[in-house]
């Protein structure tokens, strides 16, 4: 399969992963997910370090003969919606190939919800594609957007580029929250939206081929990217006015803040979701925006505090230049972000960093701790942990490299391309590619494989851990996998 056929989309959400560190003793790793519960948004944490504490994660399964399967989802034809998992139930987005509902049929971007215990399929809810067609909603991509789960409400960005909150139990509990209550399908496999903001009409958005904006929050604000970028000419920016990130409050809806600091200069487009952390003791907004540079605001006054260029002054686009599609990861008061392009450009040359975030104003000299350029572009979400980072390309290495000085510790070629991030659990990481391939490897100085493993078709994603199970997507089917030997495969989800 080729990737011209794909257009990709799956950017920010498809990407992340974190990291781990087996050779530190526990008492010194630094992991942004306990690893006790659940997983309720792109990245575990609003840090977006995918590394986790949670023990007894298989690091073997058979998809075909469902060892170490506890069930399986059947979902679209292609899905590139991580999947989170809150509350008791999984959710992921994905295209309406899969057709659980005559009633709602064509290319539509679907949210499903499953229940965690054995997958079986809950609700709903399917949006139709924009009439403007692929300048803004690509075919067949589905939704690209992990949602936000806080309680019970969940908010994710639909291909319509609309901010959907919506509630985690649909129609199942009899009741239409709002304000939205037009909703036209009100049973009980259908989703409850309780209010949604249009970033194409609030603020001016033309995203460039699909919105896919995973949320974070912080407080009352929910944090977006808008996708706002170039129309099909790729040489006109039909919106420069139109921010690149914005903060809506939670309670009203409403917008609280925006900036757009790019202008006139994106790339191509913006797809490269936002991250929260407290940096040098201030709650920051990060951001990797369309004309390359990654900003840090001030989390609740949207206040500019810094700004970074991730490519050498002289690189030139899209030769040399790239935009930035990776999630940044906050760690111990540094930002680690690599560029990249979209996958229908190709391989190409790369640059990772490691950012000092308590700097302000123009920090591309004085914030630079180091610039690691033996990458190639990148797409995928850095793991941190017990000072290393791993860091996959979409030339298909896996670089493993001090968090501290950015020393390289070893390379590990896949042989095919990384859309998804890794996640380290337990000291051992876990990252899919192109081929369908997961490899399991321990997350330390030392390269040891622990087991590569094959999922059927193509993993875009990335590895997700809760409540003790491990999720692997490939294209169209969603596992839960347990470590708990010959656990009995359920297949409720795929009917
Ligand atoms: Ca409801
Ligand atoms: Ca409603």
């Amino acid at each position: 399969m080729h990737m011209s056929k794909l257009k990709l989309l799956s950017f920010g959400g498809a990407l992340a992963l974190a990291a781990t560190v087996c050779a530190a003793p526990s008492g010194l790793v630094s992991t942004s997910d306990p690893g006790k519960g659940d997983w309720p948004m792109w990245g575990g944490t609003p840090d977006r370090n995918m590394v986790s504490n949670m023990k007894g994660l298989p690091t073997t399964w058979d998809v075909a003969k469902k060892t170490n399967v506890k069930w399986v989802a059947t979902l679209g034809s292609q899905s590139y919606g991580n999947p989170v998992v809150a509350g008791g139930q999984v959710y992921i987005g994905t295209n309406n190939e899969g057709l659980r509902d005559p009633k709602q049929p064509g290319d539509r971007g679907v949210i499903m919800a499953f229940r965690e215990s054995d997958g079986e399929f809950l609700w709903q809810i399917t949006h139709e594609k924009l009439a403007a067609g692929r300048v803004n909603d690509w075919p067949f991509q589905g939704i690209a957007s992990s949602p936000l789960v806080e309680g019970d409400r969940l908010y994710y960005v639909s291909n319509r580029a609309e901010l959907i909150c919506a509630d985690t139990q649909g129609f199942r509990d009899n009741e239409n929250d709002g304000p939205v209550k037009d909703e036209k399908l009100t049973a009980k496999v259908d989703g409850d939206i309780v209010w949604k903001f249009d970033m194409i009409e609030e603020v001016g958005a033309h995203p460039h081929n699909l919105a896919n904006c995973s949320p974070v929050a912080l407080g009352d604000l929910i944090y977006l990217s808008t996708s706002n970028g170039h129309d099909e000419s790729h040489v006109n920016i039909p919106s420069p006015k139109a921010p690149s990130i914005i903060a809506i409050s939670k309670k009203t809806g409403k917008l609280v803040w925006e900036d757009n600091s790019v202008e006139d200069r994106i790339l191509h487009g913006q797809w490269s979701p936002p991250t929260v952390g407290k940096i040098g003791g201030v709650d920051q907004v990060v951001h990797a925006q369309g004309d390359g540079w990654i900003r840090g605001y001030e989390a609740v006054s949207g206040k500019k505090l810094w700004e970074f260029d991730t490519n050498p002054k002289d690189a030139v686009w899209p030769k040399t230049r790239n935009e930035v599609i990776s999630t940044p990861v906050v760690y111990e008061d540094k930002v680690y972000i690599a560029n990249g392009q979209d996958p229908e450009h190709g391989e190409g040359v790369g640059h990772m960093y490691c950012i000092d975030a308590t700097k302000r104003g123009d920090i591309t000299k004085t914030g630079l701790v180091w610039h690691y350029d033996k990458i190639r572009r990148s797409i995928s979400t850095p793991a941190i942990v017990g000072g290393l980072v791993f860091q996959p390309d979409f030339s298909g290495f896996l670089h493993c490299l001090d968090a501290k000085t950015g020393q390289v510790y070893w390379t590990h070629d896949m042989f095919a391309a990384m859309w998804g991030s890794p996640l380290v659990a337990d000291g051992k990481l876990y990252l899919g590619d192109e081929d369908g391939d997961v490899v399991v490897m321990q997350a330390g100085k030392e390269k040891k494989l622990i087991a590569e493993i094959n999922m059927g078709s193509s993993v875009y994603s990335s590895p997700v851990p809760a409540n003790g199970v491990l999720y692997i997507m490939n294209r169209n089917q969603l596992f839960a996998l347990t470590g708990t030997a010959a656990a009995p495969a359920k297949a409720s989800a795929s009917q």
